[in-house]
């Protein structure tokens, strides 16, 4: 099933399944109406962006031995990026209502932006796969830093007026460094070739087994805004026990939904925030929705496609340097 009606038999399926609940599998899609870019949509994703800028390939720019030589095109991003810039999306108040309603058993986000929480969604019921901006740690000896460590060296520190017009102006940090070993310090996101938190793998395998024992309750999983491409994280809606409801709400059919469809999957094919306003309003919940978003907030909204188009013209105008050691 692949339209609107996916939302009604959503709909229905929660009304009749009082017990039901709802874990929820998300990524960077959720996040793209408040103005945050994903990785690969095309043009406006980061990816499509960052490459224009040299670096040897787009995920360098997380990726921990490319960090350990040139921390700057991190720096750059991060402090675009930075939590707290952004206000949440429709989707991140719908986790939060379904919350509010007892319906809600996790949310697994692999997003580092920290908008479930500023939704107010519960941090017992969150799992950061790919960690988040919350804390600090040194790359070479594992030392936790205080969150205003990495945070309070995001501004550039020097910026050189090129006299040649056509160059662009350079910028440079003073990046965070370890007082025990002079090791770099990030935030504890997960970077490619860094493992996830043991909290992931053990949450998912008590909520596994949660879902084998409550099957009468008819629970429901569901998937946005996600490429399903990053592993571990992406291989979880194939672990979902047979028989458990599986949706995905997501621009392209991706993953498991795509190369191992599930006879009883739900599939939208639509943007997250229409579809978390339509389930709101067939589940009767669209006043509280807006409630929580506030006018102010919807206004907002309206504006994030443009917002996208501004960060990732921003990152193309910064000239954040490429250079490697020793070259
Ligand atoms: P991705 O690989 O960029 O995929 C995003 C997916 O969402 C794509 O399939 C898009 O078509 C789809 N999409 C984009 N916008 C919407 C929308 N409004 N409604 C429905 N679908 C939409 O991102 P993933 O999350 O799959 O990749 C995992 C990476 C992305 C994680 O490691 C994150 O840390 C990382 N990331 C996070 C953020 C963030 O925190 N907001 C931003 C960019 C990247």
């Amino acid at each position: 099933m692949m339209d609107n009606s996916t939302i009604k038999s959503i709909a229905k399926h929660f009304q009749q399944n009082p017990d039901a609940k709802v874990i929820f599998m998300v990524g960077a899609g959720i996040s793209t109406p408040c103005g945050i870019p994903d990785f690969r949509s095309p043009k406006t994703g980061l990816y499509s962006n960052l490459s224009k800028l040299g670096l040897p390939f787009p995920e360098a720019v997380f990726d921990i031995d490319y960090f350990e030589e040139n921390p700057k095109p991190f720096y750059t991003l991060a402090r675009e990026l930075y939590p707290g810039n952004f206000k949440p999306s429709k989707f991140h108040y719908l986790m939060k209502l379904f919350q509010d309603k007892g319906k809600l058993r996790r949310v697994y986000t692999q997003n580092i932006d920290t908008l479930e929480r500023e939704a107010e969604v519960d941090g017992k019921y969150i799992v950061e796969a790919h960690g988040s901006f919350a804390s600090n740690v040194c790359i070479g000896c594992s030392k936790k830093f205080p969150v205003d460590t990495f945070k309070s060296q995001l501004e550039p520190i020097k910026l050189e007026h090129k006299k040649d017009k056509s160059e662009k102006d350079e910028i440079e940090f003073d990046y965070a460094r370890c007082d025990e070993c002079d090791g770099l310090i990030k935030p504890s996101i997960v970077f490619f070739g860094e493992g996830l938190p043991s909290k992931f793998f053990d949450t998912w395998d008590e909520d596994l087994e949660w879902l084998k024992k409550n099957k009468k309750a008819n629970n429901i999983v569901m998937v946005a805004g996600t490429s399903l491409t990053v592993h571990p994280f992406a291989s979880l809606p194939s672990e979902v026990p047979l028989g458990t409801k599986r949706s995905l709400w997501n621009y392209e059919v991706v993953g498991d939904f795509r190369s191992n469809p599930r006879g009883g999957d739900l599939v939208f094919k639509g943007g997250s925030d229409k579809a978390a306003q339509e389930l709101t309003r067939e589940l009767d919940w669209l006043k509280e929705l807006k409630e929580l978003i506030g006018e102010e907030e919807e206004t907002k909204h309206q504006d994030a496609a443009e917002e996208v188009t501004v960060i990732t013209n921003e990152l193309e105008n910064l000239n954040i340097g490429t250079e490697r050691k020793g070259e």
